[in-house]
């Protein structure tokens, strides 16, 4: 029997987009996300971001599909933020400091000797203020999903080992590019140049700049030992990664996609935490072996290098508007030590 035409084109329209819609609106498509980080594959970032993509594939019976591009493969971090805001790749994880110039909240973060430890700097991070930055990320195209751990960040130099604050005078360094890192180590009396991370190594190798401050693990993994003398352990700022997802292509997500992604994200994230301790606390020994000559700053001094970075402070109470600066500051007095 001939149906009528219109009835046809109801039923199709019916059983159509509009049926899947609501019967399928929380099933998992089959897509491919690109995550991409800065550090090398072997590094605590290549590890935690190949946990990350493990933990996507198997809560998605291997439906949501993460490769994983590392040692800035896919661009630096300001490119890659870039490409997420565009829509152009799907997620990454970098430094909150390379994402002050979009949201400049982040600065807070920025703030030299803020956190004392890890533990306060996880339960401030991972508490109500560490999440109203993280939101802030929204309004500009992006979305934040948890934190992982940089790392206390330390000096390395190839003019003198750095004992006292007047060692700083004059050594080329290379900060990441970020106003308030400029402007800390300008009062140090560094000759401070901002430099994406892709480019660091050449830059050290080829004596375009004499230093770089990192973490220990950063410095292991980035081999900075075959091109840096000098190791002074100075913990001037705890430096936190943040794994950014581009809102374009997260509001196109099912819930239950985002919940397995978020879920996989926390996972990478305590994963991760772990692995950068551990690896952080046999690093000096390796950095070591491996020919660095490695001292420590005195308390006295370092007691110096905080009343210099005072305007620094400043710069980021002007920067972040002092209530989210007091806020910080109130989460910080619940820690304890
Ligand atoms: C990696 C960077 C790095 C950071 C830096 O892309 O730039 O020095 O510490 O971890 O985000």
């Amino acid at each position: 029997m001939k149906r009528p035409l219109i009835a046809v084109l109801t039923a199709a329209m019916l059983c159509g987009p509009l049926a899947s819609l609501t019967a399928h609106a929380d099933d998992v498509r089959s897509r491919m996300i690109r995550f991409g980080y800065g550090l090398n594959e072997n590094s605590n970032q290549g590890r935690a971001a190949k946990l990350f993509a493990d933990e996507v594939a198997k809560a998605s019976d291997g439906k949501l599909k993460m490769r994983t591009f590392g040692a800035a493969s896919l661009g630096s971090d300001d490119q890659m933020q870039n490409a997420l805001i565009g829509g152009a790749q799907e997620m990454m994880v970098g430094s909150t400091a390379t994402l002050v110039g979009i949201t400049k909240e982040m600065a807070v973060w920025d703030t030299p000797f803020l956190f004392a430890n890890e533990k306060q700097a996880d339960a401030v991070l991972d508490g109500p203020v560490g999440r109203q930055v993280m939101d802030k990320l929204e309004e500009k195209g992006l979305v934040g999903l948890v934190y992982w751990e940089n790392g206390f960040r330390n000096m390395t130099n190839n003019v003198r080992p750095i004992n006292t604050l007047e060692d700083f005078q004059g050594i080329k360094l290379r900060v990441m590019p970020n106003p308030v890192f400029l402007e800390t180590f300008k009062l140090m009396g560094a000759n401070a140049l901002p430099l994406p991370f892709s480019e660091l190594f050449t830059a050290l190798e080829t004596k375009a700049v004499d230093g770089q401050e990192n973490p220990f693990n950063t410095i292991l993994s980035s081999k900075f030992y075959e091109v840096q003398k000098y190791l002074t352990v100075t913990n001037h700022v705890y430096s936190p990664w943040i794994v950014t997802a581009s809102k374009r292509w997260w509001d196109g997500l099912s819930k239950t996609e985002q919940g397995i992604i978020l879920e996989a994200a926390k996972k990478a994230r305590d994963f991760e935490r772990e692995d950068t301790r551990a690896e952080a606390t046999k690093a000096l020994a390796q950095l070591k072996e491996q020919g660095m000559e490695i001292n420590e700053i005195s308390p006295e001094q370092v007691q110096r290098m905080r009343e210099q970075a005072k305007p620094a402070i400043q710069k980021v109470i002007d920067t972040v508007g002092e209530p989210l600066f007091e806020q910080v500051q109130a989460e910080l007095s619940k820690t304890g030590n």
